[in-house]
């Protein structure tokens, strides 16, 4: 777990930016923890700050895929956040895609809220059984003027937990059928 986390979780931040980063442990397995983060389309699913998701371009650099469930690098997506937050959209290009090593990655690309240049990657290993799942999800974003980096930390910190923990109970309620 270390080496895989130091890889993909290691950012160049810069001196007007902060970074920091959310472990989740998930009682599921990591394939069915991977059919949820995968979904760059279907972000809702898990982000309850999430209303509606469009993908506004999709790039295919594979025409004999007719899957429509994968999505290229490049791809982008209009988000609407619900109400009370102080954001009203955000466009999204997606980074990394990675569905042998199980790594997402995005960009904030556009948008009406504060986070500008907000870039998260997603990683999920084994807990070490088949029924267990650590999600480790890390983030740069530039310190908004008139906000300290704690502030900024905090703020962030706490979507992304409340991300993680409700993709910990949809994926532990995700039946898996065994043979
Ligand atoms: C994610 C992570 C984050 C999303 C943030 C931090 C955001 O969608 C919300 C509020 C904001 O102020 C910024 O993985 C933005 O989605 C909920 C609109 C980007």
């Amino acid at each position: 777990l270390p080496s895989a986390v130091s890889r993909h979780h290691t950012h160049n931040v810069s001196p007007n930016q902060c970074t920091s980063l959310v472990i989740q442990h998930i009682d599921a397995p990591v394939p069915t923890v991977w059919s949820v983060v995968r979904r760059f389309d279907k972000p809702q699913t898990y982000k309850h700050f999430v209303k509606s998701c469009h993908v506004i371009t999709t790039t295919t650099t594979n025409n004999n895929n007719n899957n429509k469930n994968n999505f290229d690098v490049g791809s982008l997506r209009e988000v609407r956040v619900v109400s009370g937050l102080p954001a009203a959209s955000s466009t999204e290009r997606l980074e990394i895609l990675d569905d042998e090593r199980h790594v997402l990655s995005f960009r904030v690309v556009g948008g009406e809220h504060r986070l500008k240049n907000y870039r998260s990657i997603t990683t999920l290993h084994s807990g070490g059984d088949s029924n267990s799942t650590v999600v480790v999800e890390s983030y740069v974003v530039d310190v908004p003027a008139g906000n300290t980096r704690e502030d900024t930390v905090v703020f962030v910190d706490t979507i992304v937990r409340c991300n993680l923990q409700s993709l910990k109970h949809i994926a532990e309620n995700i039946r898996t059928v065994r043979f």
